[in-house]
């Protein structure tokens, strides 16, 4: 069985728990890094070239790069497909994850996500400024993704996984009722999806420290 390295407040190493967990595989996490990967481990710099994760090993075969792991969990295993075979389909999934990649990560995930969740965990402040530059931008991703994600009704495949590994933390601040407030649509989509059981499981709230560790007791290798 496959074991992926990462930590478990990484957004990429959650959206590959969730794919192995929806594709019924005991995937264990490995953790490279304190649960926050605020304390780096001396094996987290050996695994990949540009000393990031998630990096999934499979019988001493190691894949880097989110969404190449996130393909090869697709292809590599039996289960319920979670990339569509419809052309038209297809593309639009790439097309959410793409958008998210290219043009969420930062807002969502850089100025919001790291300075009010990871910052203050290490006793850091917040960047306020640099949150309230960014939160009309946020507010427009989420309207453009929150609609791309309604137009395909209620599928459930890749995009929807890579979409909730960058909201997950934007949900657990005071600027997501704004968010929310202007893309409804994606609010719906959160509202369903984060029900989901791979969901629930692979995303537990970061503010709860203590859900935290108890999860690594479940799915952490010893
Ligand atoms: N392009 C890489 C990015 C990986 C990445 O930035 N991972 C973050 C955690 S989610 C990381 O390793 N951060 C540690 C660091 O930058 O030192 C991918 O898609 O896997």
């Amino acid at each position: 069985m496959p074991k992926l390295y990462g930590y478990l407040a990484c957004p990429r190493s959650r959206m590959a728990l969730v794919a192995a967990s929806e594709k019924g595989i005991d995937c264990s996490l490995q953790a490279v890094a304190s649960w926050d990967g605020l304390d780096k481990f001396p094996i987290f710099s050996k695994l990949h070239p540009f000393q990031k994760v998630p990096v999934l090993d499979h019988g001493g075969l190691r894949i880097t790069e989110a969404l190449a792991i996130l393909m090869y969990i697709e292809t590599a295993f039996e289960g319920p497909p979670l990339v569509p075979e419809e052309p038209l389909a297809l593309a639009r999934m790439w097309e959410i994850i793409s958008a998210t990649t290219s043009y969420a990560w930062s807002p969502w995930v850089q100025a919001l996500a790291i300075n009010r969740i990871i910052r203050p965990i290490s006793g850091e402040g917040a960047d306020e400024a640099a949150i309230a530059a960014y939160l009309p931008e946020m507010c427009r991703v989420a309207e453009v993704i929150g609609g791309y994600l309604a137009a395909r009704e209620e599928a459930f495949d890749l995009a929807d996984i890579v979409v909730a590994g960058a909201l997950k933390y934007v949900t657990e601040t005071p600027e997501w009722e704004e968010i929310a407030r202007s893309a409804p649509v994606l609010e719906t989509w959160w509202n369903r999806t984060r029900l989901r059981p791979s969901i629930a499981a692979h995303m537990p709230n970061t503010d709860l420290k203590k859900r935290s560790n108890e999860y690594f007791a479940r799915h952490m290798e010893t």
